[in-house]
């Protein structure tokens, strides 16, 4: 029997697509973009068209695991039995930590873990890996997470896309931006190398990597300076805008070319700020240096400069307007007091600075492949002192670690409920095939496991679909008008947000304005300050090649690395080079590179190309270690330094050297 059955693509990616599965007698075997959805528009990247190689990959974990002694082999057990060691030894307070981040986006499975480790008293886990620099930039002046519908970049005719590779990361973007293109729009892309997007663009800004804060500011005072700001919207919109423009005495346009290697500052501002319609789409990419933060402040300061919001646009994320009270799957009441946070970037830190976590639980997450200063996190991993359990689909790189391995259920063996952070449309999504193997689902496993622990509440008595219900039951804002029967038959629904300008009556922030100055930041203001591993460092003598870790196209941070064909389309781990820079260090084309720095050291395959500039390194990845000549990742190179704002990674934010091997 064959049917086809809509559902939702569970990844880390903006795109939330809407996907049509083929299930043939209780498996899938293909899958197809849903016409149907405004933002998918019948299309999926090639990761997703070959969901069903993932869901039936080799590499999944089909059974529970034991490993009797430290470096021993794992043995199958019944689940019972991984439930008893794991009951027994995780231990309780602050001596457990959770470890979870992006595996699926679907609200129920994320928080499925929180009240558990909540009631356990554990120490609680920062997930700030990804976006919180951009976040904490953007809120200080928009006040929550959202921006312009995307889809309104169709109408722009100047689009700008700052510090983001959306070809490779946020796909189902660009339709709307070729649809500007073919009404005469112009696209220009700012990032430090020729990435897919520039090669779509009109325009390439090569901006040095960590100094998008001095191209942005020099726009903004070519622009104050010449009188092009949106005057009457500064007027009514904003408020501290005098000591923006104060502190933008500080940036000269020669200084920000100077910095930022930027030619021709003015003449970029002058095209912003007369475009009719200008449309910023920001990218995470460039709040990855120790500096981020500002970064986004100092573009979005721009963009709000021209009146952006009214006359065009600009986004960062949306996922904010699908506005639910998480705390009802969060539970944060379970918690006996405030525990201990520790912030996943520094995992490596918190596992060898000291032995207070005795007890490690890894869900939807693979810290040994995607944490920063991996030969750190790996050394932690190895403690022999240390319980570590790997709830997952896949054997990544961190299950080589763990006492005990759970199977746990792809999406498209469960149900949830998804927001994304690139659209504003939600879907709900229903069982396609039961569990493949003894999986088990996030839900299913914790309120199991809590259960054996002796822990009553009634949220571990709660489905996925009673979750779901309670999510449903505590929306508010743009989530209260919801088609309800419509998402109930997993069609995506829009939420309410307005096409247009998104702050027309007003910004969430406490003045109702567009702040400029927030004056609970060290800095209230937007500026450029160099990182301390970057482009005007001093470190550069001995490690001149500033690292871009950048995704690849066809895995999802290391998600993908168990599908062959899609490991076939990547190739292998290159490290892009300008040809110079390649010459200089006698690197042939093709020939294997050592790229190291005091941190460690990742082996990689030399691509010399002038889509690279001269002192920068580009290696995209996430690899599994199997795929590796050398075995360990880009992520020995990359540190755990946080960011200024928000308290996030900085992996682009590395300095290094490339040798022969
Ligand atoms: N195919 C694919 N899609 C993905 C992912 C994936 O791994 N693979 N990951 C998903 C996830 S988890 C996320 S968070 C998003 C990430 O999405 P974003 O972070 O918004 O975008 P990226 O393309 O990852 O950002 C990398 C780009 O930023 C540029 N960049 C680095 N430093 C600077 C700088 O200083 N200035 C400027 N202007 N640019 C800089 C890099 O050169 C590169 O082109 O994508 C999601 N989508
Ligand atoms: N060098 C470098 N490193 C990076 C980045 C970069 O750009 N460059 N990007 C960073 C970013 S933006 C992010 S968001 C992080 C992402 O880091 P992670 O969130 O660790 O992302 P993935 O590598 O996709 O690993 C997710 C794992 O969860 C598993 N999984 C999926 N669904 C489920 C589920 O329902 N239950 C359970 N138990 N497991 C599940 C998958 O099999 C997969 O192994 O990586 C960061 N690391
Ligand atoms: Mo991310």
């Amino acid at each position: 029997m064959t049917k086809k059955v809509r559902t939702v693509c569970p990844h880390d990616c903006p795109d939330t697509c809407s996907v049509l599965a083929t299930v043939e007698n209780g498996r899938v075997t293909a899958c197809d973009g849903d016409p149907d959805h405004p933002f998918t528009r019948g299309f999926l990247c090639h990761k997703v068209a070959a969901y069903d190689q993932r869901i039936y990959s080799p590499d999944r974990v089909l059974y529970p695991m034991v490993r009797r002694r430290k470096r021993g082999g794992l043995e199958r057990v019944t689940w019972d039995e991984a439930m008893d060691v794991v009951a027994s030894r995780l231990g309780s307070g602050e001596s457990v930590l959770p470890y979870s981040y992006g595996g699926t986006l679907g609200l129920v499975a994320r928080h499925a873990g929180h009240p558990l480790f909540h009631a356990l008293g554990a120490c609680r886990l920062k997930r700030t890996i990804c976006d919180d620099a951009a976040d904490a930039g953007w809120r200080s002046m928009v006040g929550r997470t959202l921006g312009t519908d995307p889809e309104r970049a169709a109408e722009s005719d100047l689009i700008l896309i700052w510090g983001m590779n959306a070809s490779v990361v946020n796909i189902h973007f660009m339709p709307f931006v070729r649809d500007a293109q073919r009404r005469g729009a112009k696209l220009i892309v700012v990032d430090p190398y020729r990435n897919e997007t520039a090669k779509m663009a009109d325009e390439h800004v090569v901006v040095r990597p960590g100094t998008d804060a001095a191209l942005a500011l020099g726009m903004a005072r070519v622009i104050v300076d010449e009188g092009l700001a949106d005057a009457v919207y500064l007027t009514r919109r904003a408020e501290s805008f005098e000591r923006f423009r104060e502190r933008l005495r500080e940036y000269p346009v020669d200084r920000c070319e100077a910095i930022c290697g930027v030619r021709g500052i003015a003449r970029l501002a002058r095209e912003f700020a007369r475009a009719k319609a200008p449309f910023v789409r920001l990218g995470i990419g460039f709040s990855r240096h120790a500096n981020g933060g500002q970064a986004v402040r100092s573009v979005l300061a721009l963009a709000a400069l021209v009146g952006a919001f009214r006359r065009g646009g600009a986004v960062f994320e949306t996922y904010d307007a699908f506005d639910f009270d998480l705390d009802v799957l969060r539970r944060p009441d379970l918690l006996p007091r405030p525990t201990r946070e520790v912030n996943m970037v520094r995992l490596g830190e918190a596992l060898t600075a000291d032995d207070r976590i005795r007890g490690l639980f890894v869900y939807q997450c693979n810290p040994a492949a995607v944490c920063p200063d991996q030969t750190a996190v790996r050394r932690g991993l190895s403690r022999p002192d240390l319980f570590v359990v790997v709830h997952e689909q896949m054997m990544t790189d961190t299950v080589e670690f763990a006492d005990v391995v759970l199977p746990a259920c792809t999406a498209f063996e469960t149900s949830d409920l998804y927001r994304s952070y690139g659209h504003y449309y939600l879907q709900r999504s229903r069982p396609l095939i039961g569990p493949v193997g003894e999986s088990r689902s996030n839900v299913s496993l914790f309120n199991a496991l809590a259960k054996r622990m002796g822990l009553r509440d009634p949220i571990f008595e709660a489905d996925e679909e009673a979750r779901i219900e309670m999510l449903l039951a505590a929306r508010r804002g743009a989530t209260m008008d919801l088609d309800l029967a419509a998402l109930g038959r997993g069609e995506p629904v829009r939420i309410g947000v307005t096409r247009g300008d998104p702050f027309e009556r007003g910004f969430p922030t406490p003045s109702g304005r567009f702040r400029f100055a927030d004056d609970s930041l060290a800095d209230p203001l937007p500026s450029y300050t160099p990182c301390p591993e970057g482009c005007e460092s001093g470190l550069r003598a001995r490690y001149p090649l500033q690292l871009l870790a950048p995704p690849a196209k066809h895995f999802l941070n290391s998600t993908f690395g168990s599908v062959a064909s899609l490991v076939a389309r990547q190739r292998r781990p290159v490290v892009m080079l300008h040809p110079d820079e390649a010459a200089a260090r006698g690197l042939a084309e093709g020939s294997l590179a050592r790229v190291f720095n005091d941190r460690g050291e990742t082996r990689a395959f030399v691509m010399a190309t002038e889509d690279v500039p001269p002192g920068v390194a580009v290696l995209p990845s996430i690899w599994w270690r199997r795929d590796i000549p050398g075995q360990a990742g880009v992520n020995t190179l990359t540190s755990q330094r946080l960011t200024d704002l928000g308290e996030s990674s900085t992996f682009h934010c590395a300095l290094a050297e490339c040798a022969p091997v």
